[in-house]
């Protein structure tokens, strides 16, 4: 027997066992990849806890208890957007709908000044598929924002922003990430992704990138040294199979480039769109997704819960489900809020320490490539 699988508590070995999830449980411990069918039997198993146990041992195998948070601001510039997605609450169709804005570059970066000297260290930009601007606003916007704080890193432009640029503008998707590097992009957001599936795909997003195209634009992202994030949203029409082929879509791809950093599933929240006969996932759906995806994701490093859209004390329990990373201050977002998310704009940085002291674990700041700026 290796050490891990005598360091793994008993009661979750036995309780694992109990849930006929032994031999993957070992498979865990000894460090082996897990497949298809075993991300089904795991999300199919009722007891999380058990589920939970596993994937917190992974946690604390790649990271003991160091939980990272960072200090960001998110800059949605406009919400203008041609695709229809039917879960989406932030978007309007045209310029001049009722509730669309278009933030002038002045307005944009007027966010980033109100900061004054605070140490915040990301901006996070993601915006609708806007067909009345030239693509020099977004150029002229992060070479806005640099001017004003050149100190801060600008993560920013989902892959299917990137994807619709190419095409609008008749660009290559190299060359419109070349041209935003150029005018100060630092990493790109995990945003987009929804479900690959082609079947839940079309229903929920059928004018928007597929998903051979989300991940081309990773890949050829990550090609060019750039890191970025991965996401899922979950708990509307996807199947449970149609989660695990997400997570494996993105374990492939990872496998090829290594350029993701972090995993954000996104559950689903059903104000103000056209999913509103739908739920949303529960407490329990949401710990065992990310459990899951601790455990399927072998090779992505962190797995970050994102707070507006869990709530704050789901985030909190998250810790001990595998999650390693708190997202983030935030600040003002839109994209939940008006999906119906009840948490906060904004958590302060003594917040996130907090939380994540009370939860046992030990809080450290992060810059967006996981550097530690300190452990607080
Ligand atoms: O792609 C939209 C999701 C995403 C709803 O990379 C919704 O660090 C739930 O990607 N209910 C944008 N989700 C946000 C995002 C993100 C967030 C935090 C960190 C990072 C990162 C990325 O929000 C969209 C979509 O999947 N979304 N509407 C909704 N009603």
């Amino acid at each position: 027997m290796n050490t891990e699988m005598t360091t793994f508590s008993h009661v979750a070995r036995d309780a694992l066992a109990a849930a006929d999830l032994g031999d993957l449980r070992d498979k865990v411990l000894l460090g082996q990849r897990l497949s298809f069918e075993d991300g089904m039997r795991l999300f199919e198993c009722r007891d999380i806890a058990a589920v939970g146990a596993l994937a917190n041992h992974v946690r604390e195998r790649l990271h003991g208890d160091l939980t990272y948070f960072n200090r960001n601001l998110h800059v949605n510039a406009t919400n203008v957007c041609e695709a229809n997605c039917i879960f989406c609450s932030f978007a309007r169709l045209k310029t001049g709908d009722k509730d669309a804005y278009t933030m002038t570059i002045d307005q944009a970066v007027g966010r980033v000044r109100a900061l004054k000297d605070e140490l915040v260290t990301e901006v996070h930009i993601v915006n609708g598929l806007n067909p009345d601007v030239p693509f020099s606003y977004y150029t002229d916007l992060l070479r806005a924002i640099k001017e004003e704080r050149p100190d801060i890193h600008i993560k920013g432009f989902t892959a299917v922003e990137i994807a619709y640029y190419a095409e609008k503008y008749d660009m290559t998707v190299r060359g419109v990430l070349e041209a935003l590097v150029e005018a100060g992009l630092g990493s790109l957001p995990g945003g987009g992704a929804e479900i690959f599936a082609t079947r839940a795909r079309k229903k929920l997003c059928a004018d928007k990138v597929d998903a051979d195209g989300w991940l081309g634009v990773h890949r050829i992202a990550h090609q060019m040294g750039l890191r970025s994030n991965c996401t899922m949203l979950f708990g509307h029409i996807e199947k449970t199979e149609e989660r695990v082929d997400h997570l494996l879509r993105l374990r492939g791809l990872q496998d090829e480039t290594r350029g993701f950093q972090t995993f954000i599933p996104l559950a689903f929240h059903n104000e103000n769109n056209r999913l509103q006969r739908l739920p949303g996932p529960t407490g329990h759906d949401s710990l065992r997704t990310l459990a899951v995806a601790r455990l399927m994701l072998d090779n992505i490093p962190h797995i970050k819960a994102y707070w507006p859209m869990l709530g704050v004390k789901l985030a909190q329990i998250s810790l001990s489900f595998g999650v390693n990373d708190l997202d983030g201050t935030v600040r003002e977002e839109r994209i939940y809020h008006m999906a119906g998310a009840k948490t906060p704009q904004e958590l302060t940085r003594a917040d996130l320490v907090e939380l994540i002291r009370r939860a046992g674990r030990i809080p450290v700041e992060r810059d967006t490539h996981y550097n530690v700026i300190c452990e607080a």
